[in-house]
């Protein structure tokens, strides 16, 4: 809205304006029962390679030539194992570290412990997770389930400083039996100045429908902190971005700080109470976002319009696929 229409919405006054306010936005989803996340246990393997990309940027992949930034999302259930049998197809050393999960010293990928990959080397990493269950001292230990990330240790400097920059980082999401699986998620990845190292005001932009149920990673890299804020949505400042219940404690927030190697997510119903629209992500660190730190949460009506949205006055012809559920 500008600030013409809003000026006038606010002279409307009265009767109007409290008619506007009160005009129901399209009905949205989360009609349909959650589907939800299995007990974990099983044993998992998959391929995943390192590679330069066409443009000197680098990146990971589960398919020669497939390489990705950020790289592919990797999803497990409590108690699963992951074994990741990991290609170095370019010239540096390369490797693979992740955070929040279960490895033995053999699997941390930083030179330190020579558990990097040489060029044209193959390494396979293991990766477990468990459920939260109660240490024989009668303590608590937490579960793996979370939002973390995968990234580079070893290109550049020994913790992976090069290799960051130019894009080995990923998602990884545990998920606890019972957790409410979402229709589609998508990374964001604030690393310096750049998201997903595109180039400045690019997006990435995501799409989805009034009523689907969209989950968002976010991962910070590089030197700066930032705030991740998203318009027209909010989400619980907890482990799932959901609230277990009216009285549940957690902060409802839409806005949140973060720092290099932080991540976090949440789910929303896209247009949720708000309706479909062209809905604004962004740094809130203000220069961060006049210098580009940007895209867009493309929430189509089921006809699949957005009002008030002209894609081509927006720099991105079509946006990334995201990962569906
Ligand atoms: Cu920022």
């Amino acid at each position: 809205m500008d600030r013409r229409s809003f000026n006038r919405g606010v002279l409307l006054g009265g009767a109007a304006a409290a008619a506007s306010l009160s005009v129901a936005p399209e009905a949205v989803g989360a009609d349909r029962p959650a589907r939800t996340a299995p007990a974990g246990g099983e044993v998992k393997r998959i391929k995943l390679y390192a590679e330069k990309l066409a443009d000197g940027q680098m990146g990971y992949g589960l398919e020669k030539g497939k390489a990705s930034i950020p790289g592919p999302l990797i999803e497990l259930n409590e108690g699963d194992t992951l074994h990741i049998e990991f290609e170095n197809t370019m010239d540096v050393a390369v490797s693979l570290h992740v955070h929040g999960l279960d490895y033995e010293i053999t699997s941390d990928g930083t030179k330190l412990n020579r558990s990097h990959v040489e060029p044209g080397g193959t390494r396979t990493y293991t990766w477990r997770t468990h459920a939260p269950g109660r240490r024989k001292d009668g303590t608590w230990r937490a579960g793996s389930a979370g939002y973390w990330h995968y990234h580079d240790h070893v290109v550049g400097t020994e913790h992976g400083t090069r290799g960051l920059q130019k894009g080995l980082y990923g998602p990884v999401i545990v998920r606890r039996k019972g957790d409410v699986l979402p229709d589609r998620t998508h990374t964001v990845v604030f690393n310096d100045m750049l998201i997903n190292n595109r180039p400045p005001h690019s997006g990435p932009h995501f799409e989805a429908t009034v009523g689907d149920r969209v989950e968002f990673v976010v991962i910070t890299h590089g030197e700066f902190y930032h705030t991740f804020h998203m318009h027209g949505h909010r989400w619980a400042d907890n482990r799932t971005g959901m609230l277990t219940g009216p009285d549940d404690p957690s902060q409802v927030i839409d806005n949140k700080i973060t720092g290099p190697a932080d991540s976090f997510g949440f789910q929303v119903i896209a247009g949720e109470g708000v309706g479909a629209g062209a809905w604004m992500y962004h740094c809130h660190v203000q220069s961060h976002s006049d210098m580009g730190m940007v895209g867009l949460f493309l929430v189509k009506k089921p006809d699949g319009t957005i009002p008030g949205y002209d894609p081509h006055e927006h720099g991105q012809e079509s946006p990334p696929g995201g990962h569906d559920h």
